[in-house]
């Protein structure tokens, strides 16, 4: 590699560890995205999404010239079909949305699935933790949670409504007619919009077939009516799907609470058999916690010389397992080459999504186990990959054989660099958590919250979620937007890879308040003793966003609907197109989303100003990109005040500052 162009280390990330591990990865030759990123331009006209390839009289380029950028040309650009730039743009979104959606309702439908056969006791390695949601949930139902005993009204046995609820859930995503069961979950004026608007989705399979169906050639030929598709989608995944990964989840395997967490590669030990849980799915990662705290396993890691395990999870499944048993997270989307090349993975266990390809090759040249357990997700190439595929009614059997792998090879480690950062935080926040800390177990509540924004010490709430992406600075573009925001006294909810920046940058405790926040929300942090960022879970946990801002409007005195909301939406370095289906459903529930890196639509002014404008007026939300993250915020900011201001509740806050400043004058006297 030593005679082409490479990463400058402390110019791609501002995270110590990856700086350090990448300088190593670099002096052994050993090729990263980082430095493939540097090597490998992005290609405009895909950047900018005007290349049709949908039939095989293309692909259609069709470049954006100034003149028409300005205005002063109209645009007359087609494909030999005669598509426009806007249908192009269209249909090449749509399908991003349809990818994106089905990525995390898919994931959501395993989790179902396995929560099923769990259900009718096919599954006996998992049970139901969580019983009080599983009555909640089986509510949004419909289904009875209580029978008639004599004259007294009992609660129903929990097996028989598991038994009715999987039936229920399994059926929502093949469904035909009607509506998906959540949408009423959602405040009534947001869901009125949706019936206005007809965006109301029947059964998630059934959106995105219908727009691989209309992006088809020579089918939907109206930008905005594939755009009406798309949204429809994105909430039977939002409101749907994702959802119901988070509702089953945590009935199968707990809802979470806070607790106390490590995150950075240093989490992986010199003594200890590493496996590395990556992916998305908490099914398998989930026994292969439980399975490493068996007697037989710890007895096989001491018999291969070992002093045990650490499973650190990488990627969302290093998200779910973390929020729920504390388990450390060794390092985003972008760190997983990075935790090869420590030398000291024995095993990198994969299930679906966001693995990239190259960890096939960078492990031969270690000796992790390159571990696909997916029927959906093999790997074709690499001499250390195997496939052991993971099947939910002998899980923990399954579990155990990873388990295994991983201790067998612990053996054969040879020269390793394990960098010895790693950072505290806490972790956790679910919906449910965030209403009880704030009003405590049997008054959970969130007017405590709401009375806050009102007076003004806490601004706004903003999300801010996504991946990382090696075409921005790795961890940079998140924690200089967010310790801008919580500046400004606005509370970041966060998940996926954006939350693991936070906790690597120390932003996930308490004390983060009294540094990074302003004096409202520090005030507010330090009364509750929560950290100004809220890590709330993986990517399809943004569901939890979309209740938690339900309940916020439930409790009243912001609004009627989520649109009304002193709230946002943020993924600064999203790559993605999970990421893509999620923005389209916070768009499409009233919330506005910032970027920071440009969606494929600006190619077609028209398409983008439809979606960074004109669809406001439809669902209260629309897209907005800026790459410089502390401009972002301040536009983020002035979303929040615009909001405030129609809600009447400015003033309070102007009263607040101005005490603020008053309180310091007198201190200063
Ligand atoms: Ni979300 Fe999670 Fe990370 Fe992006 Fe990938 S891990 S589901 S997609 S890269 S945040
Ligand atoms: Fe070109 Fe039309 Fe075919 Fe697309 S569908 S590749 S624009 S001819």
């Amino acid at each position: 590699m030593s005679d082409e162009k490479r990463a400058v280390p402390e110019d791609v990330s501002c995270d110590i560890p990856t700086i350090k591990m990448l300088k190593i990865a670099q002096e052994k030759g050993q090729e990263t995205i980082f430095d493939r990123a540097v090597k490998m331009k992005q290609c405009n006209i895909g950047t900018e999404g005007i290349c049709c390839k949908n039939c095989s009289q293309g692909p259609c380029r069709i470049p954006l010239t100034k003149a028409i950028k300005d205005g002063t040309e109209p645009d007359k650009r087609t494909g030999l079909c005669g598509a426009t730039a806007e249908t192009i743009v269209a249909r090449n979104f749509a399908r991003m949305v349809a990818a994106g959606c089905s990525a995390h309702s898919d994931h959501g439908r395993a989790v179902v699935e396995t929560f099923r056969a769990m259900a009718y006791g096919e599954a006996k390695d998992y049970t139901i933790k969580d019983e009080l949601k599983l009555r909640e949930v089986a509510g949004y139902f419909g289904i009875a949670t209580t029978v008639q005993e004599g004259d007294a009204e009992v609660p129903r046995d929990k097996w028989d409504i598991a038994k009715e609820l999987a039936d229920a859930a399994t059926a929502q995503f093949g469904q035909q007619r009607g509506e998906m069961a959540y949408l009423k979950r959602a405040p009534q004026p947001t869901y009125d919009r949706w019936t206005k608007h007809g965006v109301k989705p029947r059964g998630f399979d059934r959106e995105v077939v219908e727009i691989m169906h209309r992006t088809h050639m020579g089918v939907d030929q109206d930008y905005k009516n594939l755009v009406k598709q798309a949204s429809r989608c994105s909430l039977a995944n939002g409101w749907g799907g994702s959802m119901m990964a988070t509702d089953f989840s945590d009935i199968l395997f707990g809802t979470p609470y806070p607790t106390l967490g490590n995150i950075n590669l240093g989490v992986l030990s010199h003594t200890k058999v590493n496996i590395i849980v990556h992916g998305h799915d908490p099914l398998l990662s989930e026994m292969i916690v439980a399975a490493v705290h068996t007697p037989d396993m710890i007895e096989y890691a001491k018999s291969k010389g070992a002093e045990g395990y650490v499973v650190a999870g990488m990627c969302c499944t290093a998200n779910e397992i973390l929020v729920r048993h504390g388990m450390p997270i060794a390092g985003d989307y972008l760190q997983q080459e990075l935790a090869v090349i420590t030398g000291a993975v024995e095993a990198m266990v994969v299930d679906v999504q966001c693995v990239m390809e190259s960890l096939a090759s960078v492990s031969e040249c270690y000796h992790t186990k390159f571990i696909t357990t997916m029927p959906i997700a093999k790997c074709a190439s690499g001499k250390n990959t195997m496939h052991v595929e993971f099947e939910e009614h002998h899980a923990m059997e399954k579990a155990k054989e990873i388990v295994k792998i991983a201790a067998d090879n612990f053996k054969n480690r040879k020269d390793v660099n394990i960098p010895s950062d790693q950072n505290k935080m806490v972790v956790g926040f679910s919906t449910e958590a965030i209403k009880y800390h704030l009003g405590g177990t049997f008054r959970g509540s969130f007017v405590p919250l709401n009375d806050n924004i009102i007076n003004g010490r806490i601004r706004g709430v903003v999300g801010v979620v996504g991946c990382n992406n090696a075409r921005v600075e790795h961890d940079t573009v998140h924690i200089d937007l967010i310790k801008e925001l919580i500046k400004h006294d606005i509370v970041v909810l966060t998940t996926g890879c954006s939350a693991m920046a936070c906790g690597k940058a120390g932003l996930l405790t308490p004390e983060a308040a009294a540094i990074y926040a302003g004096p409202g929300l520090a005030e507010v942090c330090e009364t509750v003793g929560i950290p100004p960022v809220l890590h709330m879970g993986a990517c399809v946990d943004n569901s939890r966003i979309l209740t938690a801002a339900t309940e916020v409007v439930k409790a009243g005195g912001l609004g009627k609907e989520l649109a009304d909301l002193p709230a946002a939406g943020a993924a600064p370095g999203w790559m993605s197109e999970k990421a893509v289906g999620i923005g389209q459903y916070f768009v499409t529930s009233g919330v506005n989303v910032m970027l920071g890196v440009p969606l494929p639509i600006y190619g077609s002014p028209k398409f983008a100003n439809y979606l960074e404008n004109e669809i406001y007026d439809l669902y209260g939300g629309k897209w907005a990109y800026e790459p410089d993250p502390i401009k972002s915020a301040h536009k983020i900011i002035a979303w929040i005040d615009h909001n405030r201001e129609k809600l009447g509740i400015n003033v309070a806050r102007e009263r607040v500052l101005m005490d603020m400043a008053d309180r310091q004058k007198i201190e200063a006297a």
